[in-house]
């Protein structure tokens, strides 16, 4: 069992984010057995939702002659363009089938805005509004986050890093991520850029919970 300030953190583990989703992330399907195996070691386990209306403004589809990979200026802000995924209330927006959600003791949905996106389970891009799960986890007293998920080079690298700075240890499960890679390298750019910011980088074995 993982110390009781300790809490799993499960990033968007949904069925958009599978080989077979709208925003396929190679080998995605591969950690979901992981997650399964790791929740029953944790006293804590908390999930985030990529939760986008349709009209959400990362999604290439909502602006004209805009295609998925661009980037465009999304109200001040630098804006990867998406294809349409994780659009709340859809099947694509569902946790991965094979997850055991029953072992979630709590869910932060994000993205939920259409002027802003939100990568990181903790802020918006903008780090202008929180989600509330910084505060949820402090009330528990938990001190410490192992966190894994998809994407790595996105939504789990800004988990990481917002996690960090708002003073937890971070410890980055590396088998239990996998990363989209629009340019070849972005995975291990983000593991070097979570390192340097602070973060444990370890495996699922390493971490000796179960
Ligand atoms: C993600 C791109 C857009 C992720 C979410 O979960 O990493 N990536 N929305
Ligand atoms: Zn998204």
């Amino acid at each position: 069992m993982a110390p009781a300030t300790t809490a799993l953190l499960l990033v968007d583990l949904q069925v958009d984010f599978l080989p077979t989703g709208m925003l396929p992330v190679p080998e995605g399907d591969r950690v979901i057995p992981l997650a399964n195996r790791l929740m029953p070691h944790y006293g804590t386990v908390v999930a985030t939702q990529d939760w986008h209306p349709a009209n959400h403004g990362s999604f290439a589809a909502n602006h004209m002659w805009r295609k998925p990979g661009q980037v465009i200026d999304l109200h001040g802000l630098q804006q990867v363009l998406w294809p349409i995924h994780c659009v709340q209330e859809t099947w694509g927006s569902e946790f991965a089938a094979d997850l055991r959600t029953e072992n979630i003791d709590r869910i932060f949905r994000k993205g939920t805005d259409p002027m802003i996106d939100s990568y990181s389970g903790f802020f918006d891009n903008g780090h202008r509004k929180s989600t509330g799960l910084a505060d949820w986890l402090k009330e528990r007293g938990i001190t410490e986050l192992h966190v894994m998920g998809l994407a790595l080079d996105y939504c789990v690298k800004y988990t990481v890093l917002d996690g960090l700075g708002e003073g937890f240890n971070v410890s980055l499960i590396e088998d239990g991520t996998r990363s989209v890679e629009l340019q070849d390298g972005d995975g291990l750019k983000a593991i070097e850029e979570m390192r340097a910011a602070g973060a444990r980088v370890v495996t699922a074995d390493q971490l000796r919970v179960g």
